[in-house]
C-alpha cells in the first residue's frame, strides 16, 4: 500500500519532552505492528503544563494534564492519546476508556542530589536540608521518616525542575519518579532509589495508560496487544482504591502492589499532611477465570479484550476492599482532614480569606 493510500491514526500528545517521549514510544510501537497504517503525531499544551507557578494539588482541576487533550478525543482530532497513567483519574470523561496499559517501568521514586551533596542520602543530609516536591504523598512520607530535612514544593516539568536544583541554591535534592527519569535519560543522576517502607508509589506510577473513545471499537482492537496484564491487574486494583478513597492529589494516598502465581497482592495507605498519622493496610486475592461473570463497561475506566471479566472484577474488588478496611481503621478521617488543610493552605495561598 503507497503511503497515500494508507489510513493514518492521529496520536495526540502533551508538548513537555517527556510526555514527547512517551508518545513518540507508542507511536513506535504501534508502527511497527501496524506496516498498513500511518500514525500521526498532534501535540497540544494543557493546564497542568501552563500554570507553574502553583502546587499540582492546588489548581483544583482533577483533570490537569488530560483535559486538552481529551477535548480533541472527543471531537475527533486524535484517536489516542499517551498518558503517564498516575496523571489519570479514576473515571474519565463519559465516552472515553483506557484501551491499553504498557509494562510498568520501576515504580519506585528515587533521590536526585544537587552536585553540592553528591555523597549524601536523605538520612545523611544536613539538618534543614531542603528536599523540593510538590507531592503531598512524597511530602508526608518524607516527612515521617526524616524529620530533619524541610520538604518545599517545586513545579514545572522536569527539565526545569533538574534545572532549579542545579543552578538555584534552593534545594539540596529532588524526589522524582524513576520512571519518569529514566525515560529521560538521566538515570545516573539518580543517587538513591526510595524502597515502598520509606515512600510507597502513587497510583499508576510508572505505567503508560493509552485513552481512546470508548465507542472507537477499531482503535480498541489496535491498542489491546499492547497490554501487559500483570500491570494491568495491578493498576485496576490501584485505581479502584484511589477512587472508593476519593482521594485524587489532593490528599496523600500510596500503593505498593504485585501480581505473583495468580495471586493479586496490594499494600495501600493514607497520611495526615505531616506524616504523623497513617494507616497501611494490605489484602490479596487468587485470581481465577470464571466463565459466567458478566463484562462490565469499564474497570475503573480500563478495558481488555485479553484478561476474563472475572480476573478484571477480582482486581477492582481487591482496590475496594483495601480501601473498606483502611476507612474503617479511620483512614477516611485521616483524608477528609488532610484534604481540607490542602483547601485551607490554598485558599491562604490565592489570597482569600477562608469561609467558616
Ligand atoms: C502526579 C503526581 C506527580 C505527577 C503526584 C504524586 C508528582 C508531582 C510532583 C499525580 N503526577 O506522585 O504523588 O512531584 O510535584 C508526573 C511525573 C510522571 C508522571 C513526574 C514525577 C513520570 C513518571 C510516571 C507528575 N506524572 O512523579 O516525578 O510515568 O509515573
Amino acid at each position: 500500500m503507497s503511503e497515500i493510500t494508507k489510513p493514518t491514526i492521529r496520536v495526540g500528545s502533551r508538548k513537555s519532552q517527556l510526555a514527547l517521549i512517551q508518545s513518540k514510544h507508542v507511536l513506535e510501537l504501534l508502527t511497527q505492528r501496524y506496516e498498513d497504517k500511518n500514525f500521526h503525531l498532534e501535540t497540544m499544551t494543557t493546564i497542568g503544563d501552563e500554570v507553574l507557578d502553583r502546587a499540582l494539588s492546588q489548581i483544583g482541576e482533577k483533570s490537569l494534564f488530560t483535559r486538552e487533550l481529551e477535548v480533541a478525543l472527543e471531537h475527533n482530532k486524535v484517536d489516542l492519546v499517551v498518558h503517564s497513567l498516575k496523571d489519570m483519574p479514576t473515571s474519565l470523561p463519559l465516552g472515553m476508556v483506557i484501551g491499553a496499559i504498557l509494562e510498568r517501568e520501576d515504580p519506585r521514586d528515587a533521590v536526585i542530589m544537587s552536585p553540592k551533596f553528591f555523597e549524601c542520602t536523605l538520612a545523611t543530609l544536613p539538618t534543614g536540608s531542603v528536599v523540593g516536591t510538590s507531592s503531598l504523598r512524597r511530602a508526608a512520607q518524607l516527612k515521617r521518616h526524616f524529620p530533619h530535612l524541610v520538604i518545599q514544593g517545586i513545579r514545572g516539568n522536569l527539565n526545569t525542575r533538574l534545572r532549579k536544583l542545579d543552578e538555584e541554591g534552593t534545594y539540596a535534592a529532588l524526589i522524582l519518579a524513576t520512571a519518569g527519569v529514566k525515560r529521560m535519560n538521566w538515570e545516573s543522576r539518580i543517587s538513591e532509589y526510595l524502597n515502598t517502607d520509606v515512600s510507597m508509589y502513587a497510583i499508576g506510577q510508572g505505567a503508560l495508560g493509552i485513552e481512546c473513545r470508548q465507542d472507537d471499537m477499531a482503535t480498541r482492537q489496535l491498542l489491546a496487544p499492547f497490554s501487559h496484564a500483570e500491570t494491568l491487574l495491578c493498576c485496576v486494583a490501584e485505581r479502584a482504591f484511589l477512587r472508593t478513597l476519593e482521594g485524587g492529589c489532593s490528599a496523600p494516598v500510596a500503593v505498593e502492589s504485585r501480581f505473583l502465581d495468580d495471586v493479586l497482592y496490594l499494600k495501600g495507605g493514607v497520611w495526615s499532611l505531616d506524616g504523623k498519622r497513617s494507616i497501611t493496610q494490605s489484602l490479596d486475592v487468587k485470581l481465577t477465570d470464571i466463565d459466567d461473570v458478566p463484562p462490565a463497561q469499564s474497570y475503573t475506566a480500563v478495558v481488555s479484550s485479553h484478561l476474563s471479566n472475572s480476573r478484571l472484577a477480582l482486581a477492582e474488588w481487591l482496590g475496594v476492599s483495601l480501601a473498606g478496611k483502611i476507612v474503617a481503621l479511620g483512614g477516611g478521617i485521616i483524608l477528609d482532614e488532610a484534604k481540607k488543610e490542602t483547601e485551607q493552605r490554598n485558599l491562604v495561598a490565592a489570597n482569600v480569606r477562608p469561609s467558616k
